[in-house]
């Protein structure tokens, strides 16, 4: 197809783009662990999650020309077919588990946008030469289970899949098993409603992976700019503390007879958040988000305490200078696990021109940027090229039940989507 015919087809799939039935479906969504008071509570692998992915995909199962499927990490395929059924697909998506409560946008916007893109597509019958994929990546938040990003990481290197599998939730979980009832409901359902279905194994070749996300930070908003064409994501490194003591009573013993943990690891967090504040950085991210205190008595000293850290930055040095601060400071008999340690990725450069040209291509305000979080396209960069595209948050709020962004805002997005994923997925003839 001729640049100006091309030009044609995707100026008119953008318009196809509705605003209101993309905030439908993300309604829709938010309501499977929706909280009365606010927020989503959809942890990964849930009874919420299930039903989530499950009603995200009845809608185009049984559609012709779509195919689904789960892979052996449990991550959710709906494809859209293509005319050249032997060719590697496009892929977009995200996540639709969330934080312990979350926001009904982190991750689902990725996922909801790219099947808004098959509702234009269809509305115009428009076919493709390769196949278009809306992938439902599992666990990346990694807040019910540690590491994030377990469902791209065992895509993108399957090997790794059996590191995952023995890891533990709060309540004694093996991600194994919810692992296993996941694929299990998954193609139950899929069996009993007749839907068309795909084997997806993992590492499977992919032509090119765009995601659509919030930016879950105040850059975007705070410019006035409509979308973020992001070009990196900044390393990511977790650790968890765990500081003994000798548990006593809280009266009697003096504090010279004492081996508080609590007293221990407070006195350590000081110095790693000491760190954060003082380093003249203002790039330099840490954060210590849970805290375990056992016995967890009110007149007994603690005799355990373990604690996270979640530390970020672009360069690896001064994540480097974090874990110097945290071994100089660790408490006698105290150890430091690391639970994931990332270092920043670069998106590929003609992926970001891509991601850029579509938004001139529409008259969209927008800009390149780094990612403060990580996402699923972090593994998948070293996959196959790979880009981000990023809507504002208002107030850069995440991570919490107000997270939020103007619903024309998110279509926009999705309208730069639509052309990057018709781009690389190629209009096909429409006499085929
Ligand atoms: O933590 C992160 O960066 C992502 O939002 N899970
Ligand atoms: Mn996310
Ligand atoms: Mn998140």
């Amino acid at each position: 197809m001729n640049v100006n015919g091309f030009d044609a087809a995707a100026g008119a799939l953008a318009q196809a783009v509705q605003a209101q039935r993309l905030a439908q479906r993300l309604r829709g969504l938010a309501a499977h662990g929706g909280v009365p008071t606010g927020g989503v509570a959809r942890q990964a692998l849930t009874h919420e999650e299930l039903a989530a992915r499950r009603w995200l995909a009845q809608d185009f199962a049984a559609r012709p020309g779509y195919r689904v499927g789960i892979d052996a990490a449990a991550n959710v395929y709906v494809r859209r077919c293509g005319v050249d059924a032997g060719a590697a697909p496009v892929m977009t998506g995200s996540h639709v588990d969330t934080q312990p409560l979350g926001g009904w946008l982190d991750g689902a916007f990725g996922v909801v946008a790219g099947l808004e893109v098959f509702d234009a597509l269809d509305s115009l019958g428009v076919a493709t030469r390769r196949p278009l994929d809306v992938v439902m990546w599992t666990n990346e938040e990694g807040s019910r289970f540690a590491p994030g990003l377990m469902g791209a990481v065992s895509f993108t290197d399957p090997q790794r899949l059996a590191d995952f599998l023995p890891v533990a939730d709060s309540a004694g979980v093996a991600f194994e098993t919810a692992r296993d009832q996941a694929v299990t409901d998954f193609e139950t359902h899929a069996q009993r409603l007749g839907w068309s279905w795909m084997d997806r194994p993992l590492g499977a070749p992919v032509h090119a992976y765009v995601e659509a996300h919030i930016e879950q930070g105040p850059v975007l908003e705070a410019q006035g700019l409509q979308v973020g064409c992001v070009t990196a994501i900044q390393g990511v490194r977790w650790y968890r503390v765990s500081v003994p003591g000798r548990s006593a009573h809280a009266g009697t013993t003096p504090l010279a007879n004492r081996d508080d943990a609590q007293a221990k690891a407070i006195a350590m967090a000081h110095a790693v958040l000491g760190h954060a504040r003082d380093c003249g950085d203002e790039r330099m991210r840490v954060t210590i988000g849970r805290w375990e205190c056992l016995p967890g008595s009110i007149n007994t000293i603690a005799d355990h305490v373990s604690f996270t850290v979640d530390a970020r930055h672009p360069d690896a040095q001064a994540l480097d200078a974090v874990r110097t601060v945290m071994d100089a400071a660790l408490p006698d008999g105290a150890h430091i696990e690391v639970l994931q340690d990332k270092p920043t990725v670069q998106f590929a450069p003609d992926l970001v021109a891509l991601a850029t040209a579509g938004c001139e291509a529409l008259g969209m305000r927008h800009r390149q940027m780094l990612s403060g979080a990580f996402h699923d396209a972090m593994p998948m960069a070293g996959f196959c090229p790979t880009a981000m595209l990023f809507a504002p948050s208002i107030a850069g709020v995440s991570h919490h039940p107000a997270e939020d962004t103007p619903i024309e805002d998110l279509a926009a997005c999705t309208q730069v989507l639509a052309w990057c994923l018709l781009k690389l997925a190629e209009p096909a003839p429409a006499s085929t």
